[in-house]
C-alpha cells in the first residue's frame, strides 16, 4: 500500500488511542516506518529527533540489537509459558532478582502485569488485601491528585485525575484527588517554595476530612509526566513525607515514567528520597521493545500478603512473560554496563538544564523548566501575566506541527511542550533539539500573533 492507501486504511480500521477522529481523517496520520539511534523516520523520509523516546519508553533509543536478540533467542527457546500455579521461568526469576537490586532499598518483591495500566489496577489489589489482612478493613480509599495519570483501565483511570477522562467513564467510588504541585499554573502570587508546603499539606488535610483511619494509600508520581511535566517545588515531597510520616498510610510511587533513569537517578524515589511501599513500573523497563510492566512491593507489604496466607487472586495471562523478561535484563545490563544513568546525571542533564533554560528568554515562553531529560516550555501571549493565548490552547498544536516540521518530535499537553528525549542523547544532540526548538517557537510567535 502507498502513503494514501495507508492513511484510507487506517481511518477505515484502526481506533485509534487518545484520538479525536475527527481530526485524524482530514490530517491523515503520520505513518511512522523507521528508526535508528534517538531517531525516527517518517514514510515521506523526514527525519526527526525523537524527543519523546517513543511514548517516554525507549530511553536506550531504537538501535539496541542485545534487547532484541534477547527476545528472539528467548522467542525460539521458550516463547511463553505462564506463572501461575506452582510455575515459574528462568528470565522471570532473574528479572525479579535484577529489579530487586536496582529499586529503592525495602523493594524485593516483583508482581509482573503487561502494562503500567495493570500494574496499577494490581496495586489497587494489593491495596485491599493488605489493609484486609491486617485487620483493617475500614482502610479503604485511596487518595491521588487531580491532573494525575495512572492509565486507562478502569482502575487506572479512576486513580488518574485527568477531566477529560473522568468525563467518559464512571469512577471507582472509594479515590479521592487533592490538587497537584503545579506552580506556574496554580501558585498565583506564591513563592514556588511556599506553593510546594501547601499543596503537600492538601494531602494532610484530605486524610483529616476522611479519617486516618479510612485512608488505605496515597498514589502520586514523582513528577507528573503525561499531566506536562510538573515537577513540583522542592518543598513538595519533603513535606508529603511528614504529612505520611504521620499516618498508617501506604505511598505508591507511580514510576511509569520516571522510573529507569529519567531524573539521572534509578528512580524518582531515589531522586526524592522516598520509600514507596509500592512502585509502578513500565515502559522503559524493555527500553520499549516488549510490553510489560509491574508493581514492586516493599518487604513491609509482601511480608503480610505471603505469612498471612490464602490465595491471591489476581493475576494476568502474560505476567511474568519470558520474552518481556528478557527484554528487561538486557535492558538493565545496558543501563549498568555502559553507566547511562551517571552520564545524564553527571553531564547530559546539568547541559539540558542550561541550554534548555534559554529558551525561557523567549518572547513566547513564560517558564522553561527542566530536571533530568525531561522539560517543560509553558507558551504564553504574556509573560507578566502569565496569560495564555487562547482557551482552546491552539498555540500549543501550533509549536507541536512547527517543532515536527523543523525535525523535532516534542509534545503538546495544552499550552504545555513537553521533551523527554532517549537517555543516550549527546551534548551535541542537546544543541540540536534546543536549537530546533527555538525555531518551533519563532514560527509559532509569528503564527499566532
Ligand atoms: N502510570 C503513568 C505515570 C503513566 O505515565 C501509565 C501509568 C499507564 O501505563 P500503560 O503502559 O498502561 O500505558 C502511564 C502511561 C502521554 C501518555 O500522553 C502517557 C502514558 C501513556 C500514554 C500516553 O503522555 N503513560
Amino acid at each position: 500500500m502507498n502513503k494514501s492507501e495507508l492513511q484510507q486504511h487506517d481511518r477505515e480500521h484502526l481506533l485509534h488511542p487518545f484520538t479525536d477522529f475527527n481530526d485524524l481523517g482530514k490530517q491523515g496520520t503520520r505513518v511512522i516506518t523507521g528508526a535508528e539511534g534517538a531517531y525516527i523516520t517518517d514514510i515521506d523520509g523526514h527525519k526527526m529527533l525523537d524527543g519523546m523516546s517513543g511514548l517516554w519508553c525507549c530511553n536506550l533509543g531504537y538501535s539496541r540489537k542485545e534487547i532484541s536478540d534477547a527476545i528472539y533467542e528467548q522467542l525460539n527457546t521458550l516463547p511463553f509459558y505462564n506463572s501461575f500455579f506452582q510455575c515459574t521461568t528462568v528470565p522471570s526469576i532473574e528479572l525479579a532478582d535484577a529489579l530487586a537490586e536496582v529499586t529503592p532499598e525495602g523493594l524485593n518483591n516483583v508482581f509482573f502485569t503487561g502494562s503500567g495500566s495493570e500494574a496499577n489496577d494490581t496495586n489497587l489489589r494489593i491495596i485491599r488485601r493488605y489493609w484486609d489482612l491486617k485487620g483493617q478493613p475500614e482502610k479503604r480509599v485511596v487518595i491521588s491528585r487531580k491532573n494525575a495519570y495512572h492509565g486507562s483501565t478502569i482502575g487506572g483511570a479512576s486513580l488518574g485525575g485527568m477531566s477529560g477522562m473522568h468525563k467518559q467513564f464512571q469512577s471507582l467510588d472509594y479515590i479521592e484527588h487533592i490538587q497537584q504541585p503545579y506552580w506556574f499554573g496554580e501558585g498565583g502570587d506564591q513563592s514556588p517554595e511556599e506553593f510546594g508546603v501547601q499543596a503537600a499539606r492538601a494531602l494532610d488535610e484530605k486524610i483529616q476530612q476522611l479519617g486516618p483511619e479510612k485512608v488505605a494509600a496515597f498514589i502520586a508520581e514523582p513528577i507528573q509526566g503525561a499531566g506536562g511535566v510538573i515537577i513540583p517545588p522542592e518543598t513538595y515531597w519533603p513535606e508529603v513525607k511528614k504529612v505520611l510520616d504521620q499516618y498508617d498510610i501506604l505511598l505508591v510511587m507511580d514510576e511509569v515514567i520516571f522510573g529507569f533513569g529519567r531524573t539521572g537517578e534509578w528512580f524518582g524515589a531515589d531522586y526524592y528520597g522516598m520509600k514507596p511501599d509500592l512502585m509502578t513500573f513500565a515502559k522503559a523497563v524493555t527500553n520499549g521493545y516488549f510490553p510489560l510492566g509491574g508493581t514492586m512491593v516493599s518487604d513491609r507489604v509482601a511480608e503480610v500478603i505471603k505469612a498471612k496466607g490464602g490465595e491471591f487472586t489476581h493475576g494476568y495471562t502474560y505476567s511474568a512473560h519470558p520474552a518481556a523478561c528478557m527484554a528487561g535484563l538486557a535492558t538493565i545490563n545496558i543501563l549498568r554496563n555502559e553507566k547511562i544513568i551517571e552520564n545524564v546525571r553527571d553531564k547530559t542533564a546539568p547541559y539540558l538544564a542550561k541550554r534548555w533554560a534559554e529558551l525561557g528568554d523567549h518572547p513566547i515562553v513564560g517558564e522553561a523548566r527542566s530536571l533530568g531529560l525531561v522539560g517543560a516550555l509553558e507558551l504564553v501571549k504574556d509573560k507578566g501575566s502569565r496569560a495564555r493565548f487562547d482557551e482552546d490552547c491552539t498555540a500549543g498544536a501550533v509549536c507541536r506541527d512547527m517543532s515536527i516540521k523543523h525535525g523535532l518530535v516534542m509534545r503538546a499537553t495544552g499550552d504545555t511542550m513537553i521533551i523527554a528525549p532517549p537517555l543516550i542523547l549527546t551534548t551535541a544532540q542537546v544543541d540540536e533539539l534546543v536549537d530546533k526548538a527555538h525555531r518551533a517557537l519563532d514560527d509559532t510567535a509569528k503564527a499566532m500573533a
